[in-house]
């Protein structure tokens, strides 16, 4: 799907609205400062960065009324629908390029944008969501009230409708996305996902089954013939916090550092990744002076990103 020569496009996003936690907006910038964009190149990509996307302009625009971004319990909903559109065009443009649009954040929120974008210019690829949580709750479902823990449900256009959100279409079907790593999932958003029939492939099933099946399994759910286009959405935190530490919403019992970068590995073998998205990384998380955790989660973000890529073991 990609054009020659094969381009990875960094969409660098330094943006918090979708939870409540700072320090998630400098993921981006710590994983550039760690050498990503020259790892990439090494692998032989040719690699646009045009610098992180500082989102001044709605910043600006929605300064005066910050305080009233508020839509019954879901926070700043206007933030982060206006974000998430201007992503969603830029991902989209890169992708519409023959370009591999790698977005870099950021809270998972963002991710309303990447994957409207990669299926505008793919309708017909499949999802492929890593992480502790299913992120799939409604307005009506939310107990945090924080869209980092919706965009599934706005991509599959489920739930409460905000005036807002209107430029967002339900591009996902729920037979196109599938979960790996998934341990902490409200009640609520276990029934959503029984519901609509969703395939998830929890921490038990690594478990029972091994990493290398899970995705076998995975992949055959949503692309039985590999022959569609695949967006992968990796969540940190899907990886164990011994692994991953600085991310914001941590769950011990997580993949181990070989199961997250082997669903990487194994998903670059098909030859069909078209957008990938490294979320959630939390340079101020645990704590300030914990210098060696923030090293090793954004070492993690880049080396992931590198597996999905095309580096090798051996
Ligand atoms: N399910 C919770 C919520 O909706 C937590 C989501 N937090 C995440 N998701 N970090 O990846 O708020
Ligand atoms: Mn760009
Ligand atoms: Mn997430
Ligand atoms: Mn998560």
């Amino acid at each position: 799907f990609l054009s020659e020569p094969k381009t990875v496009s960094i969409v660098g996003c330094p943006f918090r609205g979708g939870q409540a936690r700072a320090g998630v907006d400098e993921g981006p910038i710590y994983l550039v400062k760690a050498g990503l964009v020259e790892q990439i190149e090494e692998l032989g990509w040719k690699v646009k960065f045009d610098g992180h996307h500082l989102f001044e302009d709605i910043e600006q625009e929605l300064a005066p009324t910050r305080n009233e971004d508020v839509l019954g319990k879901v926070k700043n909903p206007k933030l982060v629908s206006r974000v998430c559109e201007a992503v969603a065009k830029t991902v989209g443009d890169h992708a519409r390029k023959g370009e591999l649009p790698l977005t870099l954040g950021g809270d998972h929120s963002l991710a309303m944008g990447t994957v409207s974008g990669v299926f505008s210019a793919y309708p017909d690829a499949c999802l492929i969501w890593c992480d502790a949580h299913a992120d799939i709750n409604t307005v009506e479902s939310t107990g945090s009230g924080n869209l980092h823990g919706m965009p599934v449900s706005f991509l599959l256009g489920i739930g409460q409708k905000l005036p807002m959100f209107e430029w967002l279409k339900p591009v996902l079907k729920p037979e196109k996305i599938v979960y790996i790593g998934l341990r902490d999932v409200d009640k609520a958003e276990k029934k959503i996902l029984k519901d609509n029939g969703i395939k998830a492939f929890s921490m038990h099933e690594v478990d029972k089954y091994g990493i290398g099946k899970v995705v076998e399994m995975a992949l055959d759910h949503v692309n039985p013939k590999r022959t569609l286009p695949i967006h992968l959405s990796f969540d940190v935190d899907a990886l164990d916090p011994s692994v991953a530490p600085s991310t914001g919403t941590p769950v011990r019992g997580g993949l181990s550092f070989r199961e997250g970068h082997y669903i990487c590995e194994a998903i670059c073998e098909t030859g069909l990744l078209v957008g990938l998205d490294i979320m959630e990384v939390n340079p101020a998380l645990p704590n300030m002076d914990d210098k060696m955790s923030v090293r090793q989660t954004v070492a993690i973000g880049c080396s992931l990103t590198r597996a999905s890529l095309g580096e090798t073991l051996l």
